[in-house]
């Protein structure tokens, strides 16, 4: 039994570096959904409905435990595959949980009530539809009080990186820094909720100043995983090898994959 790795795209794979760093002798199987990306432009019924028929996907190769790396998906589409759809026997885990427990300093399955916390101005980058969303502010307000969120919907940033324009993606983080800090002038901690954004972690820190705290979401959620799977270890098996599957065109996602990390992957057809 593998643990699955959900993406719209490519980005997820920054999760699964960082997850499968954390956790060398678990299994992964990765699927990025590249024939419906970017997911951060579409409306949430549509990302829930490609989410869903991406999770079943997953679960033919066995994966009863799935990580949503997509913050957009898990922004627009988790809590309702979660409330009305999952069946008892699986796990659908996504991305904000991880961040939010650590910015409260928190830990999992701590349900006790809201309480105040050491920071009180956060920014948070993410997609369009991630902003729309007001998910981050949602499991933010189960855990901490006097949190004040300013969220900044970064246009433009994924196709740039996707487009491997790092000028284009820099200029475009300074820019939406910049928008972001006039509303919000002294952020304490930035939150850079898409997958995509830990390529450009440098540039963030560099807008945002060496006195804000910047949460990288890849090793939070390999954190998080590792601790999951200590408590359930029913949900990995022996016996598999981890693989990439894309219902793109597996051909050209394996090139730009490998340009993306830097290092050589192969993609089969979902
Ligand atoms: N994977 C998406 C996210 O983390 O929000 C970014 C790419 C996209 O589909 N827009």
């Amino acid at each position: 039994m593998a643990v699955g790795v959900f993406d719209s795209g490519l980005g997820g794979l920054t999760v699964l570096d960082a997850v499968s760093k954390r956790l060398p002798e678990v299994p992964f199987v990765y699927l990025g959904d590249n024939a419906h990306a970017p997911y951060g432009v579409r409306s949430h019924d549509d990302i829930y409905n490609l989410t869903c028929a991406a999770v079943e996907r997953l679960w033919e190769e066995g994966c009863d435990l799935v990580i949503l790396a997509c913050n957009t998906a898990s922004a627009a589409a988790l809590k309702r595959m979660q409330e009305t759809w999952l069946p008892k026997d699986k796990r659908v885990l996504g991305v904000f949980v991880p961040m939010i427990e650590a910015l409260t300093e928190r830990k999992w399955g701590d349900n006790s009530p809201p309480r105040e916390v050491e920071v009180k101005n956060v920014a948070l980058f993410a997609t369009p539809a991630t902003v729309a969303s007001r998910a981050f502010q949602r499991e933010l307000a189960f855990r901490a009080i006097g949190v004040d969120v300013e969220a900044q919907p970064c246009t433009g940033v994924v196709d740039a990186i996707e487009q491997g324009d790092e000028q284009l993606a820099e200029a475009l983080v300074r820019s939406h820094v910049e928008t972001l800090k006039r509303r919000m002038p002294y952020p304490e901690a930035a939150i850079l909720g898409c997958t995509h954004y830990p390529l450009l972690e440098g540039a963030f820190r560099k807008a945002l100043g060496p006195e804000v705290k910047v949460f990288s979401q890849a090793d939070l959620v390999a954190e998080s995983l590792a601790d999951y799977l200590e408590r359930h270890p029913e949900f990995i098996g022996p016996g598999k090898v981890s693989k990439f599957l894309t219902t793109g065109d597996p051909e050209g996602v394996s090139s730009k994959a490998t340009q993306f990390l830097r290092h050589p992957l192969r993609f089969e057809a979902a």
